[in-house]
């Protein structure tokens, strides 16, 4: 259905579920996989979280396209040791070999208090905050990190190393959703600036260089130049963090391997990804209710002020489209149409 309203297509929820299922095993992915991955999608759409929403139905249709994506790969789960857990993506979107790997790493950090899940060898397209969200939701603080493609430059060079990096945390909070943030450590995603690119529009002066190492507003200069780190050194410092976390630390690729093994098919970032889950009953036991009451009365003091939490306008999102569903821009519905199979 069109809306006078917005030059866009207003779709439910379940319509949009639907139109991905439908691309992506159009694609050729297996039902499995395909519905891990609209899951994605419908949550960044129903969010309003649009780099990371519908649109990425045209990038994950690319690396399936391209042959970046093992369409059929079955997760295997295994336990390195005690309190850690392993899945082998085995090619495969990264969102399966999550859902398979997520019960395990609860169940062990509810044992031993804190334990971690390393995801290999999975192409990554998605937001992280899904993850954080879903394990702050079961009661425990979660920290995701994974690189992606080297497309980011350090603070104080102009040439691509790190990948955009996202760290993303979710804190459980009784009575509501989790306390949650998730953002790349690059000045902003790649997907926002994708989306500058296909509408048209400038891109702040600080958020990349053109393949000369100048400053540029031009969002395609900056594509194939390199992007800027989020704060300057304190950015850098965090994604070189996150490639060694989510990289070496867990036998998988940095972003500069990722962007090699990928050989120039422009399909989505290959390599690892690490979380963490922590069980506040390990430190707190019987006090847990106590010290969780003063994280609250800090996230307090943070709105008393007018200031927001971070996720408040997602939650806010989620609200509305639940009723209202959501509006895709008219362009990008055009290009997604043209991917369902007739
Ligand atoms: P943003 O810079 O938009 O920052 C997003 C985070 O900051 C959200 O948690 C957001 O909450 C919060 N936030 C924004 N504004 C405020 C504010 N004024 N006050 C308080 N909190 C605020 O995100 P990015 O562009 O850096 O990243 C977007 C997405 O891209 C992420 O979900 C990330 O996972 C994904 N990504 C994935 C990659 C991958 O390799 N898989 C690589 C890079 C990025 P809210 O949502 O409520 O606004
Ligand atoms: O937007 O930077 C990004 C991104 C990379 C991989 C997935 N999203």
């Amino acid at each position: 259905m069109t809306d006078a309203h917005v030059d866009g297509v207003r779709l439910t929820l379940d319509e949009v579920r639907t139109l991905a299922r439908r691309v992506l095993l159009g694609a050729g992915l297996s039902r499995a996989h395909a519905e891990a991955v609209a899951e994605t999608m419908v949550a960044g759409e129903r969010d309003g979280c649009a780099s990371h929403g519908i649109y990425r139905l045209l990038v994950a249709a690319n690396s399936i396209a391209k042959g970046v994506v093992a369409v059929d790969a079955e997760p295997v789960v295994s336990e390195p040791a005690r309190a850690l857990v392993r899945v082998d993506g085995g090619g495969g979107f990264a969102q399966l070999a999550f859902e398979r790997g997520r019960q395990r790493l609860a169940e062990k950090a509810r044992a031993y208090g804190i334990a971690a899940l390393a995801l290999n060898n999975v192409v990554h397209f998605a937001a992280l905050w899904p993850e954080v969200e879903a394990l702050a939701e079961e009661g425990l603080v979660a920290l995701v990190v994974t690189p992606s493609h080297a497309w980011v430059a350090p603070a104080g060079g102009t040439q691509p190393v790190f990948g955009t990096n996202p760290i993303a945390f979710g804190w459980p909070r009784a009575g509501g959703p989790p306390f949650v943030f998730d953002f790349a450590t690059s000045a902003v995603a790649r997907g926002e600036i994708e989306l500058h690119r296909r509408a048209g529009k400038p891109v702040p002066d600080d958020w990349g260089y053109d393949a000369d190492g100048q400053p540029t507003t031009d969002a395609a200069a900056v594509l194939s130049g390199a992007m800027r780190t989020f704060g300057g050194h304190k950015g850098s410092a965090l994604a070189a963090m996150v490639e060694l976390l989510a990289g070496p630390l867990i036998g998988d690729m940095t972003s500069r391997g990722s962007l090699e093994a990928d050989a120039g098919r422009g399909g989505s970032p290959i390599g690892g990804e690490l979380i963490i889950a922590i069980d506040p009953v390990g430190f707190l036991g019987d006090a847990v209710a106590e010290h969780l009451a003063r994280a609250e009365a800090m996230f307090g003091a943070i709105e008393a002020q007018g200031a927001r939490l971070p996720s408040q306008r997602r939650y806010a999102a989620r609200a509305r489209s639940v009723t209202e569903g959501v509006v895709i821009p008219a362009a990008l519905y055009r290009d997604i149409m043209a991917l369902v199979p007739g």
